[in-house]
């Protein structure tokens, strides 16, 4: 069920205290509130954190949340892949603090009528925030399940209004080596890539925050990519550049080691990593392996996207 945020409800922080305090008291008692999100402004709070970073909201609960049970806030904070801040899963929750993320500007740029400079905060407000309980599922084997904050990336793609030429949308994060890894592991800086349809989807979210909360830096903050359906490498972390194109970008990873990680990388149990079998996985926290679904769960919602396609090609 979808609950509609009231288009009259300001952020607290530009709501007096009171006011809000009460209007959110009303909502509350009203069930129109999302329980877990209605705690705060979309900047820092004075509320009480339960995992002590600021609490965003209100939120909207999305229908595309899975029902299963979400991974403990301590296992999705401190076992990462962020490998601008090291290459072991404790790394980014050790060192990801050093990064900045106020000031912040996200540039979406390209084939676009409207190409634009967007502020982090005027991003935080640029639509509803919605709450998504999405699978994650890891190339490497492992999965999770996070309740992220965020919003569908077409609602800021919508704003720049993309060309008719416009194909391809391209993600660069930043490549700080003052406070980021200077190992030649990947070619700095991490970029990814989605077809332009795939990136309108729906399912595709800009997140900000997880857990209700802002989004801890090792978990891409101030803003990372979630596509539910492909592996995880394809959710790049802190971004500063969205660039729509007329061709395919190149991918980090895919030119790290073009044989192993394709363009799409949907999640398809049927399609095994050279090095790897894709057909189950292991949830973290448990420890037997489950059977891996098809685009990770998602086939209802996105096969049609890869209809008459060869997927074993087009890994
Ligand atoms: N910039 C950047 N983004 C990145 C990565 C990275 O190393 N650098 N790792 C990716 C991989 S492999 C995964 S599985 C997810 C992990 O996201 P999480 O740590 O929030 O669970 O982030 C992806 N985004
Ligand atoms: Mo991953």
């Amino acid at each position: 069920m979808l609950i509609q945020r009231p288009s009259d409800i300001l952020p607290s922080e530009i709501t007096p205290r009171a006011r809000f305090e009460d209007r959110r008291r009303f909502l509350r008692d009203a069930g129109l509130l999302f329980a877990a999100g209605a705690l705060g402004g979309a900047l820092p709070s004075a509320e009480a954190a339960t995992n002590a970073a600021p609490k965003l909201g209100p939120l909207t609960a999305s229908p595309f949340s899975t029902s299963e049970e979400k991974t403990p806030y301590k296992a999705v904070t401190t076992y990462n892949n962020y490998y601008e801040f090291g290459t072991d899963k404790s790394d980014p929750a050790e060192n990801a603090g050093r990064l900045a993320t106020r000031p912040w500007t996200v540039r979406v740029e390209g084939f676009a009528g409207k190409p634009r400079t967007f502020d982090i905060d005027e991003l935080l407000r640029l639509a509803p925030l919605e709450e998504r309980i999405y699978r994650l599922r890891c190339v490497e084997g492992w999965s999770m399940v996070i309740p992220w904050v965020g919003f569908p990336l077409a609602s800021l793609l919508k704003q720049v209004e993309p060309l008719g030429s416009a194909k391809y949308v391209e993600f660069v994060t930043l490549y700080d080596p003052k406070v980021m890894s200077r190992l030649p592991v990947l070619d700095w800086p991490y970029a990814e890539g989605l077809r332009l349809d795939e990136a309108m989807h729906p399912l595709t979210l800009l997140a900000m925050g997880l857990y209700g909360e802002v989004l801890p830096n090792q978990n891409g903050a101030p803003i990372r990519l979630v596509v539910p359906w492909k592996y995880g490498f394809k959710s790049a972390k802190s971004i500063v550049t969205i660039r729509l194109t007329d061709k395919q970008p190149a991918t980090a990873w895919n030119k790290a080691a073009k044989h192993e990680y394709g363009f799409y990388s949907n999640v398809n149990p049927q399609v095994d990593h050279p090095r790897w079998s894709q057909a189950t996985e292991r949830r973290i926290g448990e420890f037997r392996k489950r059977p891996t679904l098809m685009f990770n769960g998602y086939a209802e919602q996105v096969a049609s996207l890869y209809q008459g396609m060869d997927l074993r090609a087009n890994f």
